[in-house]
Formats: structure tokens, C-alpha cells, sequence
């Protein structure tokens, strides 16, 4: 799934769309050869083997092969958008790169003569957590194996412009700034010519560099504000000499002030779902239809707003948010990272801080994107830990001085980190993981719980006077089960604590946001959560993984439009 920015003027080296494939099964990464490898199977990029019947469910090394000619020398960069959960990279059998880090974009570069060149892409699935900090077994989500997001193999100018990142200064009035990000033999100054919306006519403009970045301020001819009703895009192309860019942003600006999240000026009061990339036939490696049609669904509810649970997203699924009016939140990849060791591993630390640098990196000019997030349900109660919500909240406004920071702290009460949040975001289970009673319907316990959860917040200085977001809640709920109980598990509990959330949320000024736990139904399953999760699925899914419309999805499309007016 192509996507912005696009680089028109660089050769983009052809690959096939399917790949010679070998498999070692439960090899280690660092055990890989690529010598010894038997090409057996023929697998496309994207995708995960691990969701393919040959090879579903299986653990190990997976090597995908190819060859490709260059007529001359060349600097090439091979872009990975996103993979999982290892990869290592190889040139004519000599490794060009490797990365632990699932869910980031990747760049590696390398030189090739001119002639026929061999590329491997070896990609491995086991969780080794003192290998890739990030993921670890107890994940709720299923740990594919492949390339997820799109890739691709180009050939790099001596001289580029990596991106061209925009940001406001008066939007309504089309005045932005430009920041600049070249790279390769960078010159004091250069000029760089522009235009906006394929117009013909072009501005110059003499750019200074400084440690690889140029800044210049400009207005955009005929501005139209972005709103999630009316999406307006814009674009920015930019020529150098040898190499050009065209960038697609959205005029609009993003501010909290006191207890709101203003969109243009205007408070925001934000309803929709958690939504992870998974689909049963595609693993995590979804093709631009199923983004659509997800999409499609989210807002024949009503939703305005998904977080991107819980990693970097598929820069093809922000496009089609920008366009459709989607407001998002994207996250650094981390899940219940909660014991102090772990989140004070020095590894784990640095591939937060990476990891959340390249999401930024990748994704800054989508309008779509109103906030940045990071560690979901970590340690967030004790010194230590609480070090690297301050290094990565500092870290985000340093790169992004324009977008909330934002992260899903466990329902608990004793929290020390609101200082580094705009908004204060709690996932919240009332209903389903507690309170456990005699009765087995609880509806009637959510709205004390929330209460009680927001006196929690009106007594800490340093939250009560932010937004509020619920940025989990929801009940698990079997596809077509019903019983006259309307117990957990059927598609009714899950339907009457749907439609009491958004009472709740809907009748409450102080509460900014809801994301219900979840879109729909996603693989997980790994080590002994198969044993608590029915079919080794999370079935907190408004719809199955199939996309087919659970009995929540009617009670939820009621309130959304309701409280959304
Ligand atoms: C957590 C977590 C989710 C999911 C959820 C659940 O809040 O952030 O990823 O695991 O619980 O279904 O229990």
C-alpha cells in the first residue's frame, strides 16, 4: 500500500510481489545462515508466513529471497514501514542490517555495484523479551511473523530531501512552517522550489542547513481548514537539485487548554474504539481494503476517533484517516511493561525512545494524528520507572512542540506520573474484570466505578485540571452467543455495558474521550492466555474478526450519534 510522501524523482528498484521463502523452524535470529538456506515455498511481501496455512502458528526463522539488477553503482535504501519481530537483512549474502524493534520504520542503506544482486530478508517470530524489550509473551495480541506495512527498495541521490514536515503557524489563514530533513552529502544551503496543490508555477527559495535540517515559513494559496466533517488535504511539493518530495498535510490546529482537547478553536469530545491490525487471513500485514472497510465500519457508528492500540500504525491506514476525518491517537509500542527491572532495562529504554522517534518521524504531517502516546498499562507507580514517562514526554514535545501527549495508565490509584501527561488516559474494566459479585451482571457498578475513579483524579494536582480520556473499557462477548442471563460473554452484556459507557461518558463534561475495548475480535493466545481467552481470540470486539457486526455494534452507533450531535 503506497503512501505519502513520494518521492517522484528517485528510481525505485522493482520487486516482485512474490519471494522465493525458506523456513527454520524454532531458530534463533543470531542462528540464522544464509547460506544453508533450501528455498522451498514462494510467500508475497507484505505478509506474515505465520498466517498462511503452510506455516500458521509456526515459531521460528522465515527467509524471504529475491534478486534484483542495477545498470550502475548505486546508494540504495530498503524501507520497512513496520515488521515483526526481528529482521535481518542481507546483500549478496553479506548483512546490510539488522533490527529488533517490531512495528518501527526502518531504513537501511547500502551500496551495490551495477549487475544481478541477491536480497534476504530473514524475519523471525519467537518473543525473546532480552532480545526485543518490546514484546514480550504475556502480549495480548498474537506475534506475527512477516513484513506488516508497506516496504520498498530505491535508490538514494547523493544528495536528498528525507521529508518536509509541516507545521502551524496560523492555519486558518494557510500559514505554516516547513522543516526541512535532507541527508547524504548535505551542503550549507541549497535551493529548494515548492509549490502547493500541483500548481504549476514555482516558489524558490535559498534554504540555510544546519546539522541537516532548513526551516522556512510560507502560506498556502487557498486554505481550507481540516475537520473530521470536511477533511481538506493539501500538499507540498518540493524539487532539489537531483531529487523532489510531495508531502499531504491538513490545515488545522490541536491545543488543550484547561480541560479541553480544542480541534480549530473548538472543544472535542471524541467516541470511538481501540483497533489493533489483525485479520485472521492477513495476520497483522493488512491490505489497503481491509483499512477501508474497517474505517467504512468506524464511522457508520458514529465514531470520530481510534486509538491505534498499541504500536506505530500503517502510514496507508493514517492516509485514509486523513482523508476520512478520522481523529487518531498513535502509540509507541510497549504493553504492560509493569515490573521495575524491566522497565529500567537500558535495552527496553532505548527502543522506546527509538521506537516513539521513528513513529514521530514517519508519521508528523498526517492531521488525522491529535496526539502521541506511549507506554500502555506500564509501571507507573514507582521512582524508577516513572523516569522514562519524563524522557519520553520531554523527548515528543522537543520533536513535536504541536500535538498532547498522552499514555493508558493501569486502573489503579496510585499513580505518580500525570506531571508528564496533557491528557490524563485510564483503561478501565468496570463491568468485566471487576467488580466481581454475587450477580453476574454488574452494569449497575460502572458509573460508581468511573466516579470513583474521577474524585481519584480531582484530588491529584497534577490531573485534575486535564482532559480525561477513557482509553479502554468494553466486554468480551462470543459472536452469536445469547442466553436469557445476558451474562459475560454474551453478544447482550457486552451490548448493555456498551450502551452504559456512553451513557456515562456521553452525559459527562469531564470526561474528554472514549475508546472502547475494541473494533473488533484479535488473535492472541500466547503462553497461558490461550487458557482464558476463548478460541485464542480477545473477544472484546464490537465486531468478529471477521468484521461481522456483534449486537454492541447497533447500541453503540445509537449513542455515538446521540451524544456526538
Ligand atoms: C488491557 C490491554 C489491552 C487488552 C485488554 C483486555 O487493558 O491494554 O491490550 O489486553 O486489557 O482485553 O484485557
Amino acid at each position: 500500500m503506497s503512501h505519502y510522501p513520494f518521492y517522484e524523482k528517485r528510481n525505485q528498484i522493482i520487486l516482485p510481489a512474490s519471494w522465493d521463502f525458506s523456513f527454520n523452524r524454532n531458530q534463533d535470529i543470531d542462528a540464522f545462515d544464509p547460506a544453508a538456506q533450501i528455498f522451498t515455498d514462494h510467500l508475497t511481501l507484505p505478509g506474515c508466513f505465520d498466517a498462511m496455512e503452510q506455516f500458521a502458528g509456526a515459531k521460528g526463522t522465515g527467509c524471504y529471497k529475491s534478486t534484483f539488477r542495477l545498470d550502475h553503482p548505486a546508494k540504495l535504501r530498503l524501507h520497512i514501514g513496520g515488521m515483526g519481530l526481528y529482521c535481518r537483512i542481507y546483500c549478496d549474502g553479506k548483512e546490510i542490517g539488522r533490527s529488533n524493534m517490531p512495528f518501527t520504520p526502518l531504513n537501511f542503506d547500502f551500496q551495490a555495484d551495477a549487475g544481478v544482486h541477491t536480497l534476504m530478508i530473514a524475519i523471525n517470530n519467537i518473543c525473546n523479551e532480552a532480545k526485543a524489550p518490546q514484546f514480550q509473551l504475556a502480549v495480548d495480541f498474537y506475534a506475527f511473523g512477516g513484513i506488516y506495512y508497506s516496504f520498498y527498495l530505491m535508490e538514494m541521490p547523493d544528495f536528498y530531501i528525507d521529508r518536509a514536515y509541516v507545521s502551524m503557524i496560523d492555519p486558518a489563514a494557510g500559514k505554516i512552517g516547513v522543516t526541512f530533513q535532507f541527508g547524504g552529502n548535505v551542503p550549507d544551503e541549497t535551493t529548494v522550489r515548492y509549490s502547493f496543490d500541483n500548481a504549476a508555477e514555482e516558489t524558490a527559495f535559498l534554504c540555510k542547513i544546519r546539522d541537516g535540517k532548513g526551516y522556512m515559513e510560507a502560506t498556502v494559496p487557498n486554505p481550507v481548514l481540516w475537520t473530521p466533517d470536511a477533511p481538506a488535504l493539501h500538499t507540498l511539493h518540493c524539487e532539489i537539485e537531483g531529487d523532489s518530495i510531495t508531502e499531504r498535510f491538513g490545515l488545522r490546529s490541536i491545543e488543550v487548554k484547561g480541560r479541553d482537547i480544542l480541534l480549530n478553536g473548538t472543544p472535542l469530545k471524541l467516541m470511538g474504539y481501540n483497533r489493533h491490525e489483525h485479520h485472521p487471513d492477513f495476520g497483522a500485514a493488512l491490505p489497503g481494503i481491509i483499512h477501508l472497510n474497517d474505517l467504512m465500519l468506524i464511522k457508520k457508528t458514529g465514531a470520530n476517533f481510534v486509538r491505534g492500540s498499541h504500536y506505530p500504525q500503517n502510514q496507508g491506514f493514517l492516509d485514509l484517516c486523513d482523508e476520512l476525518g478520522i481523529l487518531v491517537w498513535e502509540e509507541g509500542l510497549a504493553w504492560g511493561k509493569q515490573s521495575p527491572e524491566g522497565m529500567c532495562d537500558p535495552l527496553f529504554i532505548q527502543s522506546q525512545l527509538d521506537n516513539v522517534r521513528a513513529m514521530i518521524g514517519e508519521s508528523r504531517n498526517h492531521p488525522s494524528i491529535i496526539m502521541w502516546g506511549y507506554l500502555n498499562e506500564c509501571n507507573s507507580f514507582d521512582e524508577e520507572p516513572a523516569k522514562l514517562y519524563k524522557s519520553l514526554t520531554e523527548m515528543i514535545h522537543q520533536l513535536d512542540p504541536q500535538r498532547p501527549v498522552t499514555f493508558a495508565l493501569l486502573g489503579r490509584k496510585d499513580h505518580i506520573v500525570f506531571e508528564y501527561a496533557d491528557i490524563v488516559s485510564m483503561n478501565l474494566y468496570p463491568g468485566w474484570y471487576d467488580p466481581l459479585e454475587e450477580e453476574i451482571r454488574t452494569i449497575h457498578l460502572i458509573e460508581p466505578v468511573i466516579k470513583g475513579y474521577m474524585e481519584y483524579l480531582d484530588g491529584i494536582p497534577a490531573a485534575k485540571d486535564k482532559p480525561f480520556i477513557i482509553s479502554e473499557i468494553g466486554a468480551a462477548a462470543l459472536y452469536g452467543y445469547k442466553d436469557r442471563f445476558r451474562a459475560r460473554w454474551t453478544e447482550g452484556y457486552q451490548a448493555d455495558l456498551a450502551e452504559e459507557v456512553i451513557r456515562i461518558v456521553g452525559e459527562n463534561d469531564r470526561i474528554n474521550g472514549l475508546a472502547i475495548w475494541m473494533f473488533c475480535d484479535t488473535r492472541t493466545g500466547m503462553q497461558g492466555r490461550i487458557l482464558h481467552r476463548p478460541r485464542g481470540y480477545n473477544n472484546k470486539g464490537v465486531f468478529d474478526e471477521h468484521r461481522n457486526p456483534k449486537e454492541a455494534a447497533g447500541v453503540i452507533t445509537q449513542g455515538f450519534k446521540k451524544y456526538l450531535k
